[in-house]
């Protein structure tokens, strides 16, 4: 089963790329498709991940955050990656992550086309998330073994998390009214990586932003990499996502490094977030 072998190979990898972060962490010359500066790090993990990832029977297509095109390795499944989410985070030694997405279509792909969707913390412990077959599952990777944490993840139905990036002085009028009600509700917790910020609300209910902001009305995260595959996690565990309209899963695709706003987390917190938005007088 490709699915198998796809988080087969990532859980295999995932503690040599956590044990290679410390040597890796300073800024290369290069900037990625997205335009972001690289670190060693985020190249040398799509390099592992690439190789290890387009030799999987079953695998037609592979993409990564750091790579301008998709590689065609066959037939079969499209894997799009975040080889080290969260990087910036390397030299303040705050969690950093994996997220990958395997898609039913070829690249670019929209979320409906997602068939599993997970991701690796490099946190206290080494874990890793996936949803798949209806279910969020959680292992920690610990010398070399897989220990189940969580076999059935939900979102628990009492909310009290948020994490929201960018900040007040970006935020548009319609999400800065949003987020001053969030903040009375709920108690703050970000930490710059999307994985280890998304798994607080996975754990402890409540919602994560990466807002439009009013320079940037796609927002600054990558919809193949990270929206859509982690919007899938999250609506797997009885969650919701928005980009403000709609799922995420939903959002058309242009193209492979296209951003889009990032909205997830306890159904309640994103439907007021749409109810908010659709009441939006347009300026
Ligand atoms: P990359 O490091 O993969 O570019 O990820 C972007 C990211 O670090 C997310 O993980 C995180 O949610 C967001 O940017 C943090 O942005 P900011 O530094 O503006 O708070």
């Amino acid at each position: 089963m490709t699915v198998t072998a796809v988080f087969d190979a990532v859980a295999e990898l995932a503690p040599r790329i956590r044990a290679g972060l410390i040597e890796r962490r300073d800024p290369l010359e290069s900037e990625n498709a997205s335009g972001d500066t690289q670190l060693a790090a985020d190249d040398w993990a799509d390099t592992l991940f690439g190789e290890r990832l387009t030799a999987i029977d079953g695998v037609g297509e592979y993409a990564s955050e750091e790579r301008d095109g998709v590689t065609d390795c066959g037939e079969g499944l499209s894997v799009a990656v975040d080889p080290l989410d969260g990087s910036s985070n390397l030299q303040s030694n705050n969690p950093v992550g994996t997220i990958v997405g395997v898609y039913d279509a070829d690249l670019p792909a929209r979320g409906r086309d997602l068939v599993a969707a997970g991701y690796v913390i490099y946190g206290p412990t080494t874990t890793l998330t996936v949803a798949r077959d209806g279910t969020v599952r959680t292992e920690a990777l610990v010398d070399g073994d897989r220990r189940p944490v969580e076999r059935d993840q939900t979102l628990p139905g009492d909310p009290t998390v948020f994490g929201f990036g960018g900040g007040p002085d970006s935020w548009t009028p319609r999400f800065a009214a949003y987020a001053e009600g969030v903040q009375h509700e709920l108690k703050c917790r970000y930490g710059g990586a999307l994985v280890a910020d998304v798994n607080q609300v996975l754990e402890y209910g409540g919602v994560f932003a990466y807002p439009e902001l009013v320079s940037r009305p796609s927002g600054k995260l990558r919809h193949q990499f990270e929206g859509a595959p982690i919007a899938y996690v999250i609506e797997t565990a009885g969650g919701a996502s928005s980009d403000g309209r709609r799922s995420l899963l939903d959002r058309p695709i242009d193209s492979l490094h296209d951003r889009t706003p990032v909205h997830v987390g306890s159904r309640t917190y994103i439907d007021r977030l749409e109810e908010a938005f659709l009441q939006e007088v347009p300026q």
